[in-house]
């Protein structure tokens, strides 16, 4: 990897096995999007080589013609070969060496670009898990492949008796990832306390920014929040769940959250950490679903997008679907005709992001509950409490306290007058 990264950019081939059951126009989509992941990643895609087959076969990818074919394109100038299906270390390791370079699959280039793109600890421990589990059994292949040069290395160099190298290595990467859950398992607990925190500024309603990768979901949040999102034309740009307010400041004040992009066969490794950094999705009462309008596949990536939503238990939550890059591309009538309840828009116009926010903001207001608090006056410490959490409508001192007519969440009303009810209680006491 690192001596191909020397080269400026490298050349890639892009190569895939089309299946009986995968139809032509979601092969090119795929194949489109691999060589998106590709551009991601830096490599210069200089051909593509296909071949329909009935089935996998268990040791070849391809079949022979197919390999000597892309031994003579790797010969005329290429680095690396992509192929467009998660392949078995024996398949990977028997077709680099018959084409003569490097061969990594779709889920080696996507854990690439995670890699690449982690920038938290949490994000970088969740990435290099993902990564072992997947590199530990390349690696023992390589190690078979090598034969009885490994097997004479061992008991050598200071490893416990008869151990071998195989196993010497699927230890340490069993304790690598072991001692990374752990940190990652007191990241997690920190989290949670810093969401408890977060909820307990009642008032506060959240909404999530999901959707597939390059959707626009940072560049919506920039616009919503005035903040400074990283916003690239890359796949897999956000890795971490970025929270901000709406900005300018709305009634009820609405938090957005940023989330990491979706994809198709995403690899395993990775789905453990997507769902812990989604269960912000989870904790919102609306879920923004973001939709390229001007990719000719977002059928499919709105598809893939609410399949991986139900598989984290967030089919519930109220979506509000959002057909982004209309600028680009798409046909607005079909989709308001076929999504009645959607958004069209482009995060470039302006009047569109305020049609947006006002859309998110209306569905709060439609939340709101209207009720009237009685705070007594041994209970006023909590008075900013309830001006900070709802909109006082009115207020008016009577004997023992002060009636406020408050309009807010349903859950900040309600936390409210448990907060007074037992303030009271314990003054009384
Ligand atoms: N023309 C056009 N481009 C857009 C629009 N919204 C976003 N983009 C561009 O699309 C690319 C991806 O935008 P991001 O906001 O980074 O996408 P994302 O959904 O956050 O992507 P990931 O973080 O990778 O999941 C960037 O180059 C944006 O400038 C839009 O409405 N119109
Ligand atoms: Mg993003």
């Amino acid at each position: 990897m690192t001596q191909v990264l020397a080269h400026k950019p490298p050349r890639a081939i892009v190569a895939a096995v089309q299946l009986p059951s995968v139809g032509d126009a979601e092969f090119e989509a795929s194949l489109t999007e691999l060589r998106q992941l590709a551009k991601t990643l830096g490599f210069e895609v200089v051909s593509t080589i296909a071949q329909k087959r009935a089935s996998f076969d268990a040791t070849a990818y391809f079949g022979l013609g197919k390999r000597e074919e892309l031994r003579d394109l790797v010969q005329q100038g290429a680095d690396l070969v992509l192929v467009d299906h998660e392949i078995s270390p024996s398949q990977a390791f028997n077709l680099a060496k018959e084409v003569g370079c490097e061969v990594m699959d779709r889920t080696m280039v996507i854990l690439e670009i995670f890699h690449r793109h982690a920038r938290s600890n949490a994000a970088r421990a969740q990435v290099e898990i993902a990564r072992l589990g997947y590199m530990g059994p390349r690696m023992r292949e390589a190690a078979k492949q090598a034969g009885p040069k490994d097997r004479a290395r061992s008991g050598v160099g200071g490893r416990s008796g008869g151990e071998s190298h195989g196993e010497l290595d699927r230890r340490k990467i069993r304790d690598r990832i072991a001692e990374l859950q752990k940190e990652l398992d007191a990241m997690h607990l920190e989290r949670k306390t810093q969401r408890a925190r977060r909820q307990e500024r009642p008032g506060l309603a959240r909404v999530a920014l999901v959707g597939y990768t390059n959707a626009g979901k940072s560049t919506l949040m920039r616009a919503l929040t005035a903040s400074e999102a990283l916003v690239a034309d890359k796949l897999f740009a956000t890795l971490d769940t970025t929270v901000r307010a709406l900005h300018p400041e709305s009634v009820p004040r609405v938090l957005v959250s940023d989330t990491v992009g979706f994809i198709k066969n995403l690899p395993h490794g990775l789905v453990a950490s997507f769902k812990s950094t989604l269960d912000e999705a989870l904790e919102a009462s609306l879920v923004a679903h973001v939709v390229d309008a001007s990719d000719p596949g977002f059928e499919r990536q709105l598809a893939v997008t609410e399949q991986v939503l139900e598989e984290i238990g967030a089919k519930g939550v109220p979506r509000l679907l959002v057909f982004n890059k209309i600028d680009r591309g798409g046909d607005e009538a079909a989709l308001r005709g076929k999504y009645p309840e959607c958004i069209v828009m482009s995060a470039k116009r302006e009047g569109d992001v305020a049609k947006l926010r006002a859309a998110i903001v209306a569905f709060f207001q439609q939340r709101l509950v209207e009720a009237e608090l009685f705070l007594p006056w041994s209970a006023q410490k909590l008075r900013g409490e309830i001006f900070a959490s709802c909109e006082v409508l009115e207020e008016r001192s009577e004997g023992e306290g002060a009636f406020l007519r408050v309009r807010g969440e349903p859950e900040a009303v309600k936390r409210l007058q448990e907060r007074i009810s037992a303030e009271a209680a314990r003054s009384a006491a």
